[in-house]
């Protein structure tokens, strides 16, 4: 086997910075973090140089595959790493790109156009995250070797065999540390969530994710040729489509690539996500008003010019315009700028600018050329803001009462601890549970909210008739934080919100309820950690005066094999919370050293989908819920609802 000494690409592009152990050591610093998350960031790191080299143009097909010993494998078939010698550190460029920190055109400049990656810190960071990692590349008819170890090269660049002159491409396969990460289980779900969301965002690249963990292979393929517009259509999916087109908008202005697709459906949620080099910026930014701004003077100028707004009506607001809107945002941007506290917002105006001109004019042209459409988009405008009128008054009106005069609502019993570090609340499915978790409580510290009854589902109703919600506006009274523009997490009176409910499948669409209430009225409170459900058991087992708890049939039959299943075994099912006395509510779901609460965490990387997640399981249309929940049921279980 030969050694590589030919020297070519340009290699002085490649800019060294810093050394791996670095990474090692601070793993946080470059992925994020050393959990799932972080784990699951190494496999799009990879795939993210390959989708760049879509982008070139060079690449059609990337394949992800989880290998049966838990290794990842990414394969394209682009133009291939190039191996001459780079200059500067003289070795090929290959191992450059895998050995040295910020190495890889991404940061010289040139090279490859926009560069991926949440922290766009490249292939090296995952070399030094990885037990091992191998890379083969095809090109020029040979193939081309080499392997590391925990970022180290193990052997010169090798030429480990030939292949025809046409096939060309990257192949690398890495293990993630099990020093480093708390898990390296890599979750199928969970790739393919991000797969799907990289292959909508860049239309005709086919991205294949195959799991051979298992005796039965799983697999997926996912290619879009409508791009971003299919985006829309799929995350419209589980609402009723108001038309048929999916606005598109594209262009490029000032070095900025704009893409906009959208599209209203029959629900009331402003549903967009907007994408800078195919990240996600969860917290918008400068690309995102540049579309609001277009959109609510382009709607209103077409309303006014058609006279479906009069002389003496207000303008539409942005949400009014917005309501039932799914959006896709995509730019890419040489030099990305973020901002905020946690760096997910896009800072760059000239993003702002161009989107902007390039959805006023084209989206001004389709409006012309779809009078129909147009139509619908400013009906609907018109009835929202109507609607947002009443639900003004009413909102008013709620938090005139609730707020502003501070009248506990008289079902709450409230804790006598001020400090909201210390308090909880517990919100209890019915009156007589509520009942008994009052006997139950402790009183510094615990308060209990009693709802009656199946709680009103925020999906299928307008704002109006939410805040005129009896349970829901004890809850907003309770929590003090106010919601939407007046929310403030300052004034929350509970550091923890326990939803409790019945541990059973009516208890767990309440429970749903509530967290999609929560989500969408007061989505800090989930973002911020404050949410738990709390775990009533379903059995108890006494056995000699000895009690146990069991949460599931599983957990059931593990006691009784333990303590042996005999006649002395007293087993009772609970059918509900309502059935428990004060004392078993407080032994098993309250008390804080003894419970179990599980928090409801929201994933920023699933934020795209996560609005149609509650379309879809909340709206109207059984059918795709029912897909839905057969095919993710783990992917709920991530939303740990
Ligand atoms: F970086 C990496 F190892 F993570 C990785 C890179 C992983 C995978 C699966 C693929 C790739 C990759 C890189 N695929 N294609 C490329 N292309 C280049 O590196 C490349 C090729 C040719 C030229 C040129 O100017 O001729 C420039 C570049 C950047």
């Amino acid at each position: 086997m030969d050694q590589v000494f030919d020297q070519e690409y340009g290699a002085d592009q490649i800019q060294i910075l810093e050394g791996l152990e670095a990474v090692r050591k601070r793993p946080g610093m470059y992925i994020g973090s050393t959990s799932e998350r972080g784990l699951h960031h190494l496999v799009y790191e990879i795939v993210d140089n390959a989708v760049d080299e879509a982008l070139a143009g060079y690449c059609t097909h990337i394949i992800v595959t989880i290998n049966r010993d838990g290794s990842v494998t990414v394969i394209d078939d682009g133009r291939g790493i190039p191996t001459g010698i780079n200059s500067k550190a003289g070795i090929p460029a290959v191992e450059v790109v895998f050995t040295i920190l910020h190495a890889g055109g991404k940061f010289g400049g040139g090279g490859y156009k926009v560069s991926g990656g949440l922290h766009g810190v490249g292939a090296s960071v995952v070399n030094a995250l990885s037990e091992w990692l191998m890379v083969e590349i095809r090109r020029d008819g040979h193939v081309y070797g080499q392997r590391y170890e925990r970022g180290h090269t193990m052997y010169p660049l090798q030429r480990k065999g030939t292949c025809p002159e046409d096939v060309t491409g990257t192949t690398v396969t890495f293990m993630p540390d099990s020093k480093i990460f708390e898990t390296t289980v890599f979750d199928y779900n969970t790739l393919r969530t991000r797969l799907r969301e990289t292959a909508f965002l860049t239309r005709n690249l086919k991205i294949t994710l195959r799991d051979e963990r298992e005796e039965e292979a799983r697999e997926d393929v996912f290619h879009y040729e409508g791009g971003i517009k299919e985006f829309v259509t799929y995350l419209n999916r589980g609402s009723t489509p108001l038309y048929e087109d999916v606005i598109y908008c594209e262009g490029e202005r000032d070095g900025v690539l704009v893409e906009v697709a959208m599209q209203h459906n029959d629900s009331y949620n402003d549903a967009s996500s907007s994408f800078v080099n195919n990240i996600i910026t969860p917290e918008g930014g400068m690309h995102l008003s540049g579309f609001r701004s277009a959109l609510t003077r382009t709607i209103n100028n077409y309303a006014r010019e058609q006279k479906f707004l009069k002389e003496k009506d207000q303008p539409l607001t942005g949400e009014d315009i917005r309501e039932g809107l799914t959006t896709i945002i995509s730019v890419k941007i040489e030099e990305p700028q973020f901002e905020g506290q946690t760096k997910q917002k896009l800072g760059n105006s000239e993003a702002r600018t161009a989107v902007d001109a390039i959805v006023s004019e084209q989206l001004t042209y389709y409006l012309e050329q779809n009078p129909k459409v147009a139509k619908v988009i400013c009906d609907k405008s018109i009835l929202s803001q109507r609607a947002r009128e009443a639900a003004r008054k009413a909102r008013n009106a709620t938090r005139k009462s609730a707020l502003e005069s501070a009248a506990l609502p008289g079902k709450l019993a409230d804790c006598s601890d001020k400090d909201p570090k210390n308090c909880e609340i517990f919100i209890v499915e019915g009156d007589s549970a509520g009942g008994s978790a009052k006997t139950a409580r402790s009183r510094a510290t615990q308060a209990i909210l009693p709802l009656r009854g199946k709680i009103l589902n925020v999906e299928k109703a307008r704002e109006d008739r939410i805040y005129g919600n009896t349970e829901i506006r004890a809850m907003i009274t309770a929590f003090g934080t106010g919601i939407h523009e007046d929310f403030n997490i300052e004034k929350l009176r509970y550091h923890k919100i326990i939803i409790m409910t019945d541990a059973d499948v009516d208890g767990a669409h309440i429970a749903t309820l509530m967290l999609t209430f929560l989500y969408r009225f007061m989505p800090e409170l989930i973002k911020q950690g404050y949410v738990y459900l709390a775990m009533p058991p379903l059995y108890k087992i006494e056995k000699n005066k000895k009690i146990w708890y069991a949460y599931n049939d599983d957990e059931l039959n593990k006691i009784l094999t333990e303590i042996g299943r005999d006649g002395n075994n007293k087993i009772q099912r609970y059918k509900g919370l309502g059935e428990m006395d004060a004392e078993q509510l407080w032994e098993t779901p309250m008390d804080p050293a003894r419970r179990t609460l599980k928090k409801v965490t929201m994933n920023e990387d699933d934020l795209s989908d996560i609005n149609a997640v509650f379309a879809t399981l909340m709206g109207d249309k059984v059918e795709p819920r029912r897909e839905f929940i057969e095919e993710n049921a783990k992917y709920v279980q991530n939303l740990d609802i």
